[in-house]
């Protein structure tokens, strides 16, 4: 804000445009109930939530319109006397064509670029944060690099109940590495890299704050990112019905700090990862 308009911008964009429509935009997140959004990704996932219930209210409209006309049209008065063969024109047959060939392009021209561009294409690798996820009943586990940027060599036949990464206890490299359960701390306006896996039925990785969520499939390794941009402890949730203690997945946290406060807790927490003697 320019010095000498104490004004603040909102407010002032408001009185002067009253369909100003980042206004209108943010009164349909309230009017739906969203969760709070805190990633830079976010908002487009709730652009697209508020776009779909545009289009459904209109469907809504039209087909009830269309529904009136029909009790009114085909009303007995109007139609003593049953019609075996019905309509005769080939309008409909044509507008089914237009409908679906609308719809091809919408897929084609819209949905598979979206999709590509939100999900599909990662940001560097060098410049996120990456970590690795693994949910086992019930709970998250969540592996870093450490302070020297290099994750330790992992295989599964490292795999066992107190090694759920399979992390190599002879790789140097994997001595500083960060382990930890359900508190996953993440530097803000940076990244995130998710590798997210499963120790043993699906789960899913879900952080509604972030708009992201990923299956955990046992065996598979998906990559997920989100960019948070609002620093706070957010919930994780398991999104598949995993087990009797499927709702105590929900102890899991991303908690988005500082990059000063982010490096201070990964050095912390770093070394206690590796030791399985
Ligand atoms: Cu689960």
């Amino acid at each position: 804000m320019r010095a000498g308009r104490p004004q603040p911008r909102g407010a002032r964009l408001f009185l002067l445009n009253p369909l100003n429509e980042t206004f209108m935009m943010e009164s349909f997140y309230n009017l739906l109930g969203l969760p709070q959004l805190a990633s830079a990704n976010g908002r487009g996932v709730d652009n697209l939530i508020v776009y779909i219930h545009f289009l459904m209210i209109a469907l809504f409209v039209g087909w009830l319109c269309y529904f009136a006309y029909t009790l009114f049209r085909f009303h007995q008065s109007r139609n003593p006397k049953a019609d075996p063969v019905g309509v005769r024109s080939h309008v409909t047959n044509y507008l089914e064509l237009l409908v679906a060939g609308i719809e091809a392009a919408l897929l084609v021209g819209v949905a598979v670029p979206v999709w590509a561009k939100a999900v599909n294409q990662f940001p560097k690798e060098e410049e996120s944060t990456v970590i690795q996820v693994v949910g086992q009943q019930f709970a998250w586990n969540a592996r870093y690099a450490g302070p020297d940027g290099i994750m330790g060599q992992q295989d599964m036949k490292y795999v066992a109940g107190d090694n759920v990464f399979g992390v190599d206890p002879n790789d140097p490299n994997g001595k500083d590495d960060v382990q930890v359960l359900n508190e996953i701390h993440v530097p803000v306006n940076k990244p995130v890299i998710t590798y997210v896996s499963s120790k043993d039925v699906i789960h899913s990785f879900k952080i509604p704050a972030m708009r992201a969520a990923q299956d955990a499939i046992p065996g598979m390794r998906v990559p997920m990112w989100f960019k948070p941009i609002r620093e706070g402890r957010y919930q994780v949730f398991c999104a598949q019905l995993c087990g009797n203690g499927h709702a105590n997945m929900a102890q899991g946290f991303i908690v988005v700090d500082s990059q000063e406060d982010y490096d201070k807790w990964l050095e912390s927490k770093s070394g206690a990862a590796t030791s399985f003697e």
